[in-house]
């Protein structure tokens, strides 16, 4: 069946349920963006024309959330807890919904037990007869009760389901035997999927596919209200718990408080909390839609290095304000920080909001020392004198999240699949290179399609990275970025023609294919699920597959929709 557009969310709301607070919260937030998500409904609809839209049936198992999993989130919605999860899960509903598919939802695992078909009652009964679903999405709690519950099945339905993960999963962790036998067994990873499964808040890595989530979008109208009533001494800080206030915070807060009027949003439950300095105005943890108000008027929003990669720096900027954040020297990564120790990644965080630097920059976003007061102090002043429009990057306005999901849903499952068994039956390619002046080889893919290939292949560039280089630093480089699809066309000798090796081997390790200078040495991937555009090492170049994308939708290529 076709899928049709729906710009009605109320059978939706039923849908999601209630009793606990997580979900009246995606149900506030679902409604107050309601008008939103139908406009840009409208308009996609508008772009994409009378194209064909397969109508998937979907499930969607919200394990984080279940009394199984300990559910430690919901009781502290309304007491400063993480709400990041919430938002992105009310968008994913809500985007799933608006793009007209077959939703179930599943709360507990009594409700994946019902839909999955399995008897009440007996648990550990596999699931015998064929997956009623196309799609499933869930995170890492509901993929270890889909385990309990679908038995061995899961393995022969795993290429329809899509995990989110916040912070991402790295091949190397993903794939169990590897895992176990380097070093990256975590308590997450090693579920062998394809790791463009995993789902990402913000565009981590592009070894996953980016998810988001999407932000308040504003009229000219607003834009030019909120220009007009900026405050210009006010500032806002990012953090709604307590704890995220406590040591070594005073004194960039007393520079800050010498130029600056200072609020803040940290729960409560009787007295101030003794972290927050007396001349913060604390307006206790505000609903949504009341922050949003608030962020308004003030002119910089400031981070204290904690909550890493959340949603509200996005809010503020789309609200007019900038966003001043630390820089971290060494970087943060599951090495040497707490909290993502154990994650299933070495991404390495240079600042609280890496997207927020990398993607938004100046003059909405300040990453400084803050540990230099001169460098703190003149950004404050800096920042008071600078003027900026609200502004949201188009990937995280609902129109952009609902093209980005339309383009997975009707593309990724079919693409995906060939790729969980072996890279056979992909064409070979003979890229062309073309030496760039530092040496690094750049190449396209000439005139080849591949009908099973999305992205397709019109958007394949070969590079050679430095030694040492990732694949994701070499694409970045060149101003692309690399696209794990396109690993298995150029993981061939044709690809490696141009590096001149004396030796072509293959062999099981996420930095390959890659060739070593010393050595003269290439070498070839064995295991197509440790194609990882994160590998480096510092003796090996890598061979890269990048691909062009489009401005403010870095998840599609120019020929992608
Ligand atoms: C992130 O989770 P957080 O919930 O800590 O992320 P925030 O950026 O603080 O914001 C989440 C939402 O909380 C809302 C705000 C955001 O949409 O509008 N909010 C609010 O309603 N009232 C207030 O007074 C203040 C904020 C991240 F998303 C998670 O994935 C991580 O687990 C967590 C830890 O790094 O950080």
């Amino acid at each position: 069946r076709q899928a049709a557009f729906r710009t009605d969310l109320s059978v939706l709301l039923d849908q999601v349920g209630g009793g606990k607070e997580s979900l009246s919260f995606m149900k506030r937030r679902i409604r107050r963006l309601a008008q939103q998500w139908a406009t840009a409904a409208n308009r996609l609809g508008a772009k994409l024309g009378q194209r064909w839209r397969d109508q998937k049936k979907i499930l969607i198992h919200v394990g984080f959330l279940t009394e199984e999993s300990g559910d430690v989130f919901s009781p502290k919605v309304l007491k400063g807890g993480p709400l990041g999860e919430m938002v992105q899960w009310a968008d994913i509903l809500t985007a799933l919904h608006v793009l007209g598919h077959n939703l179930k939802i599943s709360m507990s695992v009594k409700e994946l037990q019902g839909f999955l078909g399995v008897p009440p009652g007996r648990g550990s009964c596999p699931l015998t007869g064929p997956l009623p679903f196309d799609l499933i999405y869930t995170d890492y709690h509901g993929l270890q009760q889909m385990k309990q519950h679908m038995g061995l099945s899961l393995k022969k339905h795993k290429c329809h389901i899509r995990v989110i993960d916040t912070f991402g999963t790295e091949p190397a962790y993903n794939h169990e035997e590897y895992a176990t036998l380097h070093g990256y067994r975590t308590n997450w990873g090693y579920w062998n999927l394809n790791a463009r499964q995993y789902m990402t808040m913000f565009p981590h890595t592009p070894d996953n596919s980016f998810m988001g989530f999407v932000s308040e979008e504003l009229n000219e109208t607003e834009k030019r209200s909120i220009q007009q009533n900026k405050v210009n001494n006010m500032a806002v800080v990012y953090g709604k718990e307590a704890s995220m206030w406590k040591q070594g915070k005073d004194s960039f807060l007393e520079i800050l408080h010498k130029y600056m009027e200072v609020h803040g949003t940290v729960y409560y439950e009787t007295q101030r909390p003794p972290e927050v300095p007396a001349f913060v105005k604390n307006h206790g943890l505000l609903p949504q839609h009341e922050l949003q108000q608030l962020l308004r008027k003030a002119k910089l929003f400031i981070g204290f290095g904690f909550p890493y990669e959340g949603p509200a720096p996005l809010e503020a900027i789309a609200n007019g304000c900038i966003f001043l954040q630390p820089k971290f020297q060494p970087p943060h990564s599951s090495l040497n920080h707490e909290f993502f120790r154990g994650k299933p990644t070495s991404r390495e965080v240079f600042s609280q909001h890496p997207y927020a630097e990398e993607y938004i920059g100046r003059p909405y976003v300040m990453t400084v020392d803050y540990n230099n007061s001169l460098e703190f102090d003149s950004a404050v002043k800096e920042i008071m004198r600078t003027k900026v429009e609200p502004y949201l990057p188009y990937e995280y306005t609902c129109e952009g999240m609902l093209e980005r999901v339309h383009a997975y849903i009707q593309n990724q499952v079919r693409s995906t699949q060939p790729l969980l068994g072996s890279a056979s039956g992909s064409r070979v390619i003979r890229p062309l290179f073309v030496p760039l002046p530092n040496s690094t080889a750049l190449g396209w893919a000439s005139n080849v399609t591949a009908p099973a290939a999305w992205p397709p292949l019109s958007s394949l560039r070969l590079l050679v990275s430095q030694e040492g280089q990732s694949c994701v630093e070499a694409c970045q480089s060149a101003g692309f970025i690399c696209e794990p699809a396109h690993f298995r066309f150029v993981n061939n000798k044709e690809a490696l023609l141009e590096v001149q090796c004396e030796v072509v081997d293959s062999e099981i390790n996420h930095i390959l294919p890659a060739f070593s200078v010393m050595r003269r040495e290439c070498s070839l991937q064995r295991e197509p699920l440790l194609f990882s555009c994160a590998g480096h090492s510092p003796k090996y170049r890598r061979l890269c597959p990048c691909r062009d994308f489009l401005r403010g939708q870095v998840a599609l290529c120019r020929d992608c929709l």
